[in-house]
């Protein structure tokens, strides 16, 4: 019997949906935040596969979880590209700056070392992996490119990314080739990832947010369905959940509805319309979302509760829908609300 995860993202009919909820280990937990105390280095703590381990198990120790998802980060990718990663307390990760076409060799040259630099993440996935039982899904991750480029180009895009518009614009074909690199490098990191035993993987493209629409389908829908369908030509078998954070209704179509779609499943951001998303969207591939994660740290959980029903009662009558958030949990998430919240997705009946 596989995983309820990836019965749901095979658009079984299921008796309920699964749940999992991105950022799950965190700084909402003392206990994540206990580990997290012996590693001033994150980079180091994402490359230690037993503390990693530690910190992936440890949502689903408390809560009722149906997936692990591997604790690791999206910026790994730069890290082992030969653009190293610092972090920060109150500053968050800092990517050594990207700005130069003439670094593209460089990036060209790293390719090669990431099944070698990234082994430890492979083997955070199969110590995971062998420590939870069959029903219970593990889901690897990487970033999707247009993000990865952002974080490289611009150090905090949650500020703006004008270096990265303004590269894309004075060396088109050099940003191309960033994104193509990046697809790549993604390609190699899932690949591995999915042979060390996750049984369905996720692309984080929060950053497409950002991403103006002239520049969509080049920076984002391209490399996105790229990434997603080099994946499927290894491991055809293992579902693919694109997080396409930002993107327009037309633009969630062109992704669920082209040919050959490599999607499994499109995970929402809270902005958009679930009730939109279940009668456009979900007929062609399943989907993930979208409560809205700022829900989770207030007091009373009756919003939350209401918030969640009308979800489930949108999208989980119908085959191919996976209950999680708009966004990841914050370091306030109450924690006594996540147990409420997987309890009523249990006792939930159509
Ligand atoms: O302990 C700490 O202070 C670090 C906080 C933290 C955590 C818990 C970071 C730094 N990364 C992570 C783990 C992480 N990151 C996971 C693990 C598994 C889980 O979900 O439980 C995942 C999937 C990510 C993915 C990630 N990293 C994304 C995509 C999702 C999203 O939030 O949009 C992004 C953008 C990052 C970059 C990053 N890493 C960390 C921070 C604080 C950020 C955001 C930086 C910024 O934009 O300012």
């Amino acid at each position: 019997m596989s995983p309820l995860l990836v019965q749901a993202l095979d658009r079984q009919p299921l008796a309920r949906p699964p749940v999992w909820l991105m950022r799950q280990a965190g700084r909402y937990l003392p206990e994540y935040r206990k580990v997290r105390a012996n590693f001033p280095n994150f980079m180091e703590f994402c490359l230690n596969p037993a503390a990693a381990t530690e910190v992936t198990l440890q949502p689903l120790s408390r809560f009722k979880l149906d997936a692990a998802i591997i604790f690791a980060d999206i910026l790994t990718i730069p890290h082992v590209l030969g653009h190293p990663v610092t972090f920060t307390e109150g500053h968050g990760p800092r990517v050594t700056p990207f700005n130069s076409p003439h670094q593209l060799a460089g990036l060209q040259a790293h390719l090669a070392d990431i099944p070698n630099a990234l082994a430890p993440v492979f083997q955070t996935v199969k110590q995971t992996r062998a420590a939870l039982p069959e029903d219970k899904a593990v889901i690897g991750f990487c970033g999707g490119p247009f993000t990865l480029a952002c974080y490289m180009l611009d150090e905090k895009p949650s500020l703006g990314i004008a270096n990265t518009l303004a590269f894309a614009a004075a060396h088109p074909q050099s940003f191309t080739q960033l994104l193509s690199i990046l697809t790549q490098a993604c390609a190699s990191y899932l690949g591995g990832q999915i042979s060390a035993g996750a049984n369905a993987v996720q692309i984080f493209e929060s950053w497409a947010l950002a991403c103006p629409p002239p520049l969509w389908q080049q920076a984002v829908h391209q490399p996105l369905t790229a990434l997603a369908a080099a994946v499927r030509l290894q491991h055809p078998q293992t579902p693919i959940i694109a997080f396409p954070r930002g993107a327009s209704q037309p633009q969630l179509l062109a992704l669920a509805e082209q040919p050959q779609n490599p999607f499994a499943a499109l995970s929402l951001a809270t902005e958009v319309d679930l009730s939109w998303a279940s009668q456009k969207l979900q007929p062609h591939v399943a989907l993930q979302g979208n409560l809205d994660p700022l829900l989770l740290t207030q007091e009373d959980p009756a919003p939350m509760l209401a918030s969640l029903t009308a979800m489930l009662n949108t999208a989980a009558t119908n085959p191919g829908y996976v209950v999680n958030l708009g966004h990841g949990l914050t370091p306030q998430t109450l924690i006594p609300n996540v147990e409420k919240l997987v309890e009523a997705v249990r006792t939930w009946r159509a």
